[in-house]
């Protein structure tokens, strides 16, 4: 009986398959080429516009030595306060969202997400796991406890900014120097010209070590000049913040410069 069954179901089978071949025989060929030409082009097309997509990022990595308002500026960023107290310095905060200073805007604001990436050097493999899409650079500098980090500061400047993932898409870095409420605060002109020395004698030392020890994966600046940060392929840019009080306005314009809405 079920063997009955089966050369049934084989015949139907080769029937339809029969039936198929006769049906594709009948289309003119060049009608078929066209159709798997169709095909194979949209394909291509929905896998160009993925490419392109992924390219065009909306990630803004904040970052700087722990103590220098990254996480402040952060909650100002997406709530538009500073969270006083609640804040911790050891967590890295991530978010996709529309900044506050936009939510009252009209119509479409595209999110953006930013990343608060300690500057411990604990954490700093997270740094490696989100610059390779980061469409911009913060680098926070507070502008108050300046001089004994200065040393600090540049060590791990000069570490981005040798980063492959940095130099060759030339993504662009903000030197945000922060705490400008303070009076004792330092103008980020001091600030700039303290990090170019400190970071040419840093280039001086670390090309002196046996190119064994290097991890720097490319070399900054102009051989025999000194450093300066226009010398550098991605674009420099610095501005004054104070996360504390809300006033951020150059550090909005620069995500949104870089992360078009
Ligand atoms: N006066 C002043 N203090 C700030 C400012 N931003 C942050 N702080 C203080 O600096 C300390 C470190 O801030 P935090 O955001 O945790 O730094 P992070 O380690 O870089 O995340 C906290 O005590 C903040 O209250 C600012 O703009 N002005
Ligand atoms: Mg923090």
């Amino acid at each position: 009986m079920d063997e009955l069954k089966m050369e049934k179901l084989k015949i139907q089978l080769q029937q339809l398959h029969y039936e198929a071949r006769e049906f594709v025989e009948k289309i003119p060929p060049m009608q078929l080429y066209g159709a798997i030409g169709v095909v194979i082009l949209t394909v291509l097309f929905f896998l160009i516009v993925r490419l392109f997509k992924r390219r065009s990022s909306n990630t803004v990595v904040l970052t700087g030595l722990s103590g220098s308002g990254k996480t402040v500026l952060f909650y100002q960023l997406r709530d538009g306060s500073s969270h006083q107290g609640t804040v911790t310095s050891m967590e890295p905060n991530e978010g996709t969202f529309v900044l506050h200073s936009e939510t009252t805007k009209k119509g479409k604001v595209k999110p953006v997400h930013i990343v608060d990436v300690p500057g411990h050097s604990r954490l700093r493999p997270k740094l490696d796991e989100f610059l390779p899409q980061a469409a911009g650079i913060v680098f926070v500098v507070d502008a108050v406890e300046f001089l004994p980090n200065v040393r600090a500061a540049s060590e791990y400047l000069y570490d981005i900014l040798t980063k492959a993932t940095v130099v060759k898409r030339k993504v662009p870095l903000l030197l945000l120097c922060n705490k400008v409420d303070k009076v004792t605060a330092h103008t980020k002109d001091f600030i700039r010209k303290l990090l170019e020395k400190e970071i040419d004698k840093l280039r001086t030392s670390r090309t002196a070590l046996s190119s064994a020890d290097i991890s720097n994966e490319y070399s900054l600046g102009v051989p025999g000049e000194a450093f300066a940060f226009h010398q550098c392929l991605n674009k420099i840019s610095i501005a004054e913040t104070s996360g504390s009080t809300g006033d951020i306005p150059q550090l909005e314009q620069f995500i949104r410069q870089h992360v078009k809405a």
